[in-house]
């Protein structure tokens, strides 16, 4: 099957293609049409001319499409979870969860509606009316990565669309047949020509070539910080907003008084949950020295009988990564623990053996008596890794929990309430777990990080609405004179 762009209403076809497979089996998903820059081109513009119709549509209006979206989306839900699956990797019920969550931003933007709340406020001059409306800011360039198939595009969508923004869509190559699925419910929900774009191909041709555009106003980017910092450098210098939602080094940290079974679970599923591909995924565990040994056994009898697998048998616990390029670099980053004196507890392998050998499996794995500034414990190895890190008390978790290059998601463990609210006071992430492992954000609310995770924007939410509209403040003097305002006012 061929997927092709879309560009003002109509798929478009070009004449280079590439191939997106099965990670598990090496099969065919689909091919895909590559954009070259002619297309890109194209579909901002489309974008540019369908804005003047689309800003002016009202927001009740404009959130009907989105509610029949997301009505789709619940009719299609299994076929499009299967799509996940058999694309990016993870296990069925996960791919079932991503497009849930695309349901669930849907909703909440389409309920935006009739909200996108302003402000009104006193004017401190008599018979003056003040007031701040949000406003669209034009054509939008959303970039995403593999991870989320579905829902990081939704997640960017559904927000730009309820303010007004048209959007081009540029999806990550290896879940360009999920976003295109994606695409094809919008095309049936009948989107004004032009407010929804996609384009496919990579990053550095037709991303570059897409963030570069004139007419591009705002870009919308998540993926590595690498790329991300270059899309944010030729953003800024070209004049256009950006917002970067990137890498992570998530912990848990374990208390001596937390409860080692539910943190055990915690860890497992947010370790190796989605093979340890989520930007939230835990990838260190902070513990308490009094209680290390205990969960380190209770970790290692349940990680070792995780079924590695096809994410499309209900039997798969972990599914394969996403391609070779990433394989070698989980191995690579495995390889370098022990000779930074970690001690590998199990899995650390690449299987090829069987139906291992279709596909790109890598062994959940767990590395014990990790230091703080060791490189496993420091970068982004996003595969089903983790790091055990022994701490004396919760200064020295917080410490260590808040000393990465990343700021995205921690978890704290405890059944002391007083060390969970300085936990939650003292954590520097952008989201902070009591209890519960540091994957599983909930769309009703921000969603980001701090430092090298992203610039300051947030996804989800009302922050999203905030990431996606320009504030126009509006005087209104109905005195029939001029008023100075009080800085004017010299008498007074
Ligand atoms: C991501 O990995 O970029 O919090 C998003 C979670 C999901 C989203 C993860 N709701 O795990």
């Amino acid at each position: 099957m061929n997927y092709k762009n879309y560009i003002n209403g109509k798929w478009v076809k070009t004449g280079k293609t590439f191939a997106s497979t099965n990670p598990a089996t090496g099969e065919l998903v689909g091919k895909c049409c590559e954009a070259g820059p002619r297309e890109v081109a194209m579909a901002v513009k489309s974008a540019r001319k369908a804005f003047a119709g689309w800003r002016l549509t009202p927001a009740p209006k404009r959130a009907e499409y989105l509610l029949r979206l997301g009505q789709l989306f619940e009719q299609r839900k299994n076929e499009l979870s299967r799509i996940v699956t058999q694309e990016m990797g993870k296990v069925l019920k996960e791919g079932a969860g991503d497009v849930q969550e695309s349901i669930d931003i849907t909703y909440y933007m389409a309920g935006e509606g009739r909200r996108l709340f302003g402000h009104n406020v006193p004017s401190e001059l008599a018979n003056k009316f003040a007031m701040a409306v949000r406003e669209p800011v034009g054509v939008c360039a959303l970039i995403t990565p593999w991870n989320f198939p579905t829902a990081i595009p939704c997640w960017k969508m559904m927000p730009a669309l309820v303010l007004g923004n048209t959007v081009v869509l540029k999806p990550a190559s290896d879940t360009s047949v999920s976003a295109a699925k994606v695409i094809q419910l919008m095309d049936e929900v009948g989107f004004p020509p032009g407010v929804v774009n996609f384009v496919m191909g990579p990053g550095e041709k037709t991303g570059n070539v897409l963030i570069k555009d004139p007419d591009v106003d705002l870009i919308s980017f998540t993926g590595s910080t690498v790329v991300g910092r270059k899309i944010a450098t030729t953003a800024t210098s070209l004049g256009k907003r950006v917002s970067l939602e990137m890498g992570g080094k998530n912990a848990i940290i374990v208390m001596d008084d937390g409860d080692l079974d539910l943190a055990t679970d915690a860890i497992l599923w947010a370790a190796f949950g989605t093979t340890g591909q989520r930007c939230t995924a835990c990838s260190r565990v902070l513990v308490h020295h009094r209680v290390k040994s205990k969960l380190v056994s209770k970790l290692l009898e349940r990680a070792k009988k995780l079924r590695l697998g096809d994410g499309l048998n209900p039997k798969t616990d972990v599914g394969p990564v996403i391609n070779a390029g990433q394989l070698a670099r989980i191995h690579r980053y495995v390889k370098i623990g022990p000779r930074e004196g970690a001690k590998l507890l199990c899995g650390g392998r690449i299987r090829s053996d069987g139906d291992y050998k279709k596909g790109y499996f890598y062994e959940p794995t767990i590395f014990d008596n990790v230091k703080p500034k060791m490189c496993i414990a420091q970068e982004e190895i996003f595969g089903p890794v983790v790091a055990i890190i022994s701490v004396k008390d919760l200064d020295e978790a917080i410490r260590v929990n808040n000393d990465t290059a990343y700021g995205l998601s921690s978890s704290i463990f405890t059944r002391d309430v007083n060390k969970a609210y300085r936990a939650m006071r003292d954590i520097t992430t952008g989201i902070v777990y009591v209890n519960a492992g540091t994957t599983g954000a909930e769309v009703q609310l921000p969603f980001g990080g701090t430092r090298g995770t992203g610039n300051g924007h947030r996804e989800a939410g009302q922050a999203a609405i905030d990431s996606f509209s320009e504030w126009k403040t509006i005087y209104v003097d109905y005195s029939g004179k001029v008023q100075r305002a009080q800085i004017d006012n010299y008498d007074s």
